[in-house]
């Protein structure tokens, strides 16, 4: 299993679960003092940063790109996958499609996380997952063509309602024959919908790609109350190969939630 640490570009998202809101060279730095394989970009658009300055960085470093977040769209401009108004929704599809090619040419995957939006009386449920179906459909074709999947995150109740649990996001995805679609399992969001961890972890195995490593409370591992090594141990009888992500508050200091996550990985 391999570890990523988030790193924040974006001023909205100040606030957000990420643990570095350095500038890039400085997140880099501290994402390789701390033992980490690699960084997860949270950028404010695909043209903030060249390809050619992360590569830099990343040979400079010894890291790869685990995943680049396509948040920005939504806590920067408003947009949304599923908003009532077409334009809207073509703005965050394009907005999202350069993302995904910014990130393919760092071989990287990128994430759908609240850019999915939520249904209202304007757009209701049926369509809004029509229009996701859609949306997911073309965008993780342009995944394809890096030979990369398009990673679509349920979100909890409170951020989203469209999927809140891994398994009815799984069987959406099945249902559209979405290939290049794979699931994040972000523990926090799961903490809160999930009956089991382990049990949804077990159940819908193969259909996720990339885990956001965060307790409870949305802090480092082991400063809330999931249990870990459980989890740990379960990822390593299945053979997960992915990243466990640091994508959590940056408690009670960036560097000592970093510190603690890369501890908390280790059995
Ligand atoms: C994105 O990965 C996520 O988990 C969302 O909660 C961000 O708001
Ligand atoms: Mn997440």
């Amino acid at each position: 299993m391999k570890t990523a640490v988030t790193l924040c570009r974006v001023a909205e998202a100040a606030a957000g679960p990420f643990v570095f809101h350095d500038e890039l060279p400085i997140g880099f730095a501290k994402a390789q003092s701390h033992g980490f394989d690699a960084v997860e970009l949270f950028l404010p658009s695909a043209e903030e940063v060249s390809i050619e300055e992360i590569q830099q960085l990343q040979q400079q470093h010894s890291l790869e790109i685990a995943a680049v977040g396509t948040g920005a769209g939504m806590v920067k401009h408003g947009l949304s996958l599923t908003d009532a108004d077409p334009l809207v929704r073509e703005k965050a599809l394009n907005f999202i499609i350069e993302l995904v090619h910014f990130a393919g040419k760092l071989g990287a995957p990128a994430i759908l996380g609240s850019m999915q939006g939520r249904f209202s009386a304007a757009m209701p449920r049926d369509a809004a997952l029509d229009v996701l179906a859609n949306a997911l459909k073309q965008i993780s074709q342009v995944a394809a063509t890096y030979q990369q999947r398009f990673i679509y995150e349920p979100l909890n109740r409170y951020e989203t309602n469209l999927f809140h649990r891994i398994g009815d996001a799984a069987h959406f995805v099945r249902e559209h024959q979405l290939t290049h679609v794979t699931l994040l399992a972000d523990l926090f969001h799961m903490n809160i919908e999930e009956r089991s961890l382990e049990q949804s972890i077990r159940e819908h195995f193969s259909a996720i790609g990339h885990i956001h490593f965060a307790d409870s409370n949305r802090q480092a591992m082991g400063f809330g109350h999931t249990n870990a090594a459980s989890i740990l141990r379960l990822l390593e009888e299945l053979d997960y190969q992915g990243y466990l992500s640091a994508e959590i508050l940056p408690l009670p200091t960036a560097d000592a939630a970093a510190a603690q996550f890369i501890l908390s990985t280790q059995l």
